[in-house]
């Protein structure tokens, strides 16, 4: 029999503010066509389909086309929870996804209820497919323990309780079946891409490839984003991220992986890529170094590290000439060395204008204008408190000026300026 494994397609990602929709339904599409030309048996996406618990009605409408799509070429399409996905939500879906032929799967089954997938490939052969969504540490690890045991501890316990559910879905593996296992977790050993969130807070629970038995042909694993096989009694491969994710993963090649698999034979993989998603690229130069060779980035999304000193409107610039730059910072060659001398009180008879330049002065940003629109920020917002004006500025970061009614925020070349008015305070930026 032939199968697809694929990911982590995180349908709904933003990447630094941008939608990636349209790059999403090509990857998709391309995803359907590469199943219907090679008339494979079944489709296994080993989570993360969406890149949040609540997708988009947007993310949502893309994905249940491709599985449609998938279904329409004949295929077995099985589709399981990651720790991106929300596994109460598949479970609510499953019975409906199951009248067209669809199995999707939110949470850890037994055996007999859904925890392995039993069909006939078109090519007669019996094939298994033990399902292991990803599974909380909630579950694995309860909260007295969290708090009783050590964290290694708390990793040897989630270890164990994979190994029971392991066990306990690959027992049925039979010589004449073609064996396959599908999960969604960390193994040992891994490359991480970059664009993975981390599965809890303090570290991330993980297993060694060496739980899976070698009675599985293939064990297709999602979260890893980087394509990338591990060694183990039996094949165990991520398929990856057909499209990039995020920065990290600007090196590894998308594709998905076609399988070939039958009773008592090693699983042939076939990579095959997918190029519809566009590259992620981090680029290094002086804006005009990087303007000179900004046809050779074509339509990537650039990561941009610039070799010169910070000025107001840099990055203002740097998107005029780069429209496809999402991030841009300063190569840290160039970027301010931390006054270790710093003094910590500020002098008291210094005019907030004072103050500011001596900021200005001890983060290198060497543009009048930054101190002409401080000026004029500081001179509106005195005049317009008229009398009861406390004004306090402190050197360090934020400059804060509080009066009586109004909370202008003005933010220049990296340096913020918070006026507070009147006791009401307005924060300039929410995350
Ligand atoms: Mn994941």
């Amino acid at each position: 029999m032939r199968f697809m494994h694929t990911a982590d397609w995180h349908v709904g990602k933003v990447l630094k503010g941008r939608d990636r929709l349209d790059e999403q339904r090509g990857v998709l599409a391309e995803i359907v066509n590469i199943a219907e030309r090679n008339q494979v048996d079944a489709v296994l996406v080993a989570g993360d389909v969406y890149d949040a618990a609540a997708p988009s009605a947007q993310a949502q409408k893309l994905v249940i086309q491709a599985l449609l799509r998938l279904r329409h070429t004949g295929a077995e399409v099985i589709v399981q929870a990651g720790n991106h996905d929300h596994g109460g939500t598949f479970e609510a879906y499953r019975p409906l996804m199951g009248e067209v032929g669809i199995t999707l799967v939110g949470q850890v089954r037994p055996a007999g209820s859904g925890g392995v997938v039993r069909f006939r490939a078109r090519s007669g052969e019996d094939v298994q497919v033990a399902v292991i969504p990803f599974l909380t540490q909630r579950y694995a690890v309860r909260a007295a323990e969290i708090v009783s045991q050590t964290p290694s501890e708390n990793v040897r316990a989630y270890d164990e309780m994979l190994r029971q559910v392991v066990t306990a879905l690959t027992g049925g593996f039979g010589g004449g079946t073609v064996n396959l296992v599908m999960a969604h977790l960390t193994c040992v050993g891994g490359t991480f891409g970059g664009g993975e969130r981390p599965a809890q807070s303090i570290f991330e629970y993980s297993v060694p490839a060496a739980i899976f038995p070698v009675s599985a042909h293939y064990v297709a694993l999602g979260h890893l984003h980087r394509r990338q096989s591990l060694p183990a009694a039996c094949p165990v491969h991520y398929s990856g991220s057909p499209l990039a994710v995020d920065f990290g993963e600007q090196d590894n090649t998308s594709v998905v992986c076609l399988v070939e698999a039958s009773p008592g034979v090693p699983a042939r993989v076939t990579d095959v890529p997918v190029a519809s998603g566009r590259r992620l690229r981090t680029v290094r130069g002086t804006l005009a170094e990087l303007e000179s060779r900004a046809d050779s980035f074509g339509e990537d999304y650039l990561r941009v590290w610039l070799r010169e000193p910070a000025r107001a409107g840099l990055r203002d610039d740097t998107v005029a000439i780069l429209p496809n730059a999402l991030e841009v910072r300063i190569d840290p060659e160039f970027a301010t060395p931390s006054r270790p001398g710093r003094p910590g009180t500020p002098a008291p008879m210094q005019t907030p204008d004072q103050l500011f330049a001596d900021y200005c002065a001890a983060e290198q940003v060497q543009d009048p204008r930054v101190a002409a629109l401080f000026s004029d920020l500081h001179d509106e917002v005195t005049a317009a408190g008229a009398g009861e004006v406390t004004t306090t500025a402190s050197v360090g970061g934020v400059t804060t000026a509080s009066v009586g009614g109004v909370t202008p925020t003005a933010s220049v070349g990296g340096v913020t300026t918070t006026a507070s008015v009147g006791g009401v305070t307005t924060p300039g930026a929410r995350g």
